[in-house]
């Protein structure tokens, strides 16, 4: 939408944003896309504004900017920055990762504890929004480096959470071993195995079943649900998924059960193409159990090509299905037209805002089935719900069980993206239903606890 052709509160709300943001574009972005939907809400929902709902959804309730200091194998002293951004607790504990990368800003962590916010509130379930991490980056460091970094971002973060006051988990950078670290130095500091103020733990020590895979499921279960709306499936697409991390490698896992052909995955140092389809099991061995890079995958298979360099090369390659699951604006404009024009009929967004506005607008105006990222990756932290609720009852469920009620939570998530999207932009603007849909049930909530 043109800046001009939105409603007042929703002009002077982002341009108040754009003044006290200004050198966080990343995180304007985020707030823009979320307020160009909600136009119809302002007329339908009056206490939206009498309440101050947009500029108070905008602003975090409390942010969290420390240092971390620890010792490498050199023994040399080094030193990080680490975040936790509470943006909103309206509708439970702040819930939201970490992410440990050496693009990690100020403006990076706040973008996507705002995404945060509307993808929790979708889920259904009684989780805030927030984020963390830090500009660490794990990769290359040996597991006691990891270990005492993990130790010292806890010390400095332990008396700021806890099961029902914010509940971290992964992001990029950061799985199973940081989120183990975690725990152990929280439980050391606190003298208290509670279980539920971590999520994404092993399941031997209670992590729930399907954690590992739930975003990356519940991206293809939300692509699944869009191509039922136009009488097609998944058998014999052909795939493409950017990224070859926790989420891309359960995308890919999950669209070739349910007889997809994935043809090509990325990493930062290229993309790996192999026509005949990835070998699942082999990509797992590199990435997840050698954590080595794509480069060496390709050389282990006779048939698949690296090119190394730019990994927006992927978006060139013909697909009928695209999940970009690696990173924020890593489709751009172009790359989408080339998507359009190589026949792509449905894109969704595993990763966090993944497209940029110029392909979102693209998508959208061309009519493909289009999963944003706060829809279509909500499964992660559905299942690190549904991780707290069973930490609460000192339980565990079984994986079918698990399976079962994230595959309900997408259909759900889903079915609120197309109720909100009729009853107030057109039917299956995937990205105003589920900014509308994320947004009414938060300020629903805002409104009931008063002035906070
Ligand atoms: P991982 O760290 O497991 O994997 C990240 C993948 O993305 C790697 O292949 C990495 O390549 C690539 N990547 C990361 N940053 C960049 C970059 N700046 N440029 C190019 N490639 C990059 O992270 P996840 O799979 O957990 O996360 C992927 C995306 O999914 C993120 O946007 C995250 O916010 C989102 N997400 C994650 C959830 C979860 O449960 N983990 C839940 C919902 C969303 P390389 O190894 O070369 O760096
Ligand atoms: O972006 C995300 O939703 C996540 N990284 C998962 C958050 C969580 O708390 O499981």
């Amino acid at each position: 939408m043109k800046s001009s052709s939105l409603p007042d509160p929703i002009r002077r709300t982002l341009d108040w944003v754009h003044e006290r943001n200004h050198s966080e574009p990343i995180f304007i972005q985020a707030v823009e896309e979320v307020l160009h939907s909600l136009g119809p809400v302002l007329d339908a929902f009056p206490q939206v504004e009498d309440n101050g709902i947009l500029e108070r959804i905008c602003e975090p309730e409390r942010q969290l900017i420390f240092h971390i200091v620890w010792q490498d194998d050199e023994g040399r002293v080094r030193v990080n920055r680490g975040f936790r951004i509470k943006f909103n607790s309206a509708l439970g504990p702040y819930k939201g990762g970490l992410r440990f990368h050496p693009t990690v800003n100020l403006g990076v962590i706040k973008f996507l504890g705002f995404e945060q916010i509307f993808k929790n509130s979708l889920t259904g379930l009684s989780i805030g929004g927030a984020k963390g991490g830090s500009d660490f980056d794990p990769k290359g460091k040996s597991d006691g480096e990891v270990m005492r970094f993990c130790q010292a971002f806890m010390t400095e973060l332990y008396r700021h959470i806890g099961p029902s006051e914010d509940v971290p988990a992964g992001d990029i950078g950061v799985g199973g071993r940081e989120i183990g670290y975690l725990f152990g130095q929280y439980k050391r500091l606190t003298r208290r195995y509670d279980l539920g103020v971590i999520t994404g733990k092993d399941t031997a020590w209670g992590g729930s079943l399907v954690r590992r895979e739930a975003t990356g499921f519940g991206a293809v279960y939300f692509l699944e649900e869009m191509l039922k709306q136009r009488g097609e499936d998944l058998q014999d697409k052909v795939a493409i998924v950017s990224g070859s991390g926790n989420v891309a490698l359960y995308a890919i896992r999950k669209l070739m059960d349910l007889g997809a052909r994935v043809v090509a995955c990325s990493d930062s140092g290229g993309v790996v193409h192999e026509p005949g389809g990835l070998d699942w099991e082999q990509l797992r061995e590199v990435k997840e159990i050698e954590r080595g890079r794509l480069q060496t995958y390709a050389e282990r298979r006779p048939k698949a090509r690296f090119k190394e360099g730019d990994p927006g090369t992927i978006w060139s390659l013909p697909c009928d299905v695209a999940l970009p699951c690696a990173t924020q604006n890593e489709l751009n404009g172009e790359q989408a037209a080339e998507l359009l024009e190589n026949g792509c009929i449905a894109v969704s967004e595993g990763a966090n805002m993944p497209s940029t506005p110029e392909a979102v607008e693209l998508f959208l105006e061309r009519g493909i089935l289009f999963g944003p990222g706060k829809a279509a990756n909500a499964g992660g932290v559905a299942v690190s719900a549904l991780e707290m609720q069973q930490n609460a009852a000192w339980a565990s469920w079984t994986f079918a069980e698990v399976d079962r009620k994230l595959k309900e939570t997408m259909a759900d998530i889903h079915g609120t993206c197309r109720h909100y999207a009729d009853k107030y932009s057109r039917d299956g603007n995937y990205v105003d239903g589920a900014n509308i849909g994320g947004f009414l049930r938060v300020a629903q909530a805002m409104i009931s606890h008063g002035l906070l």
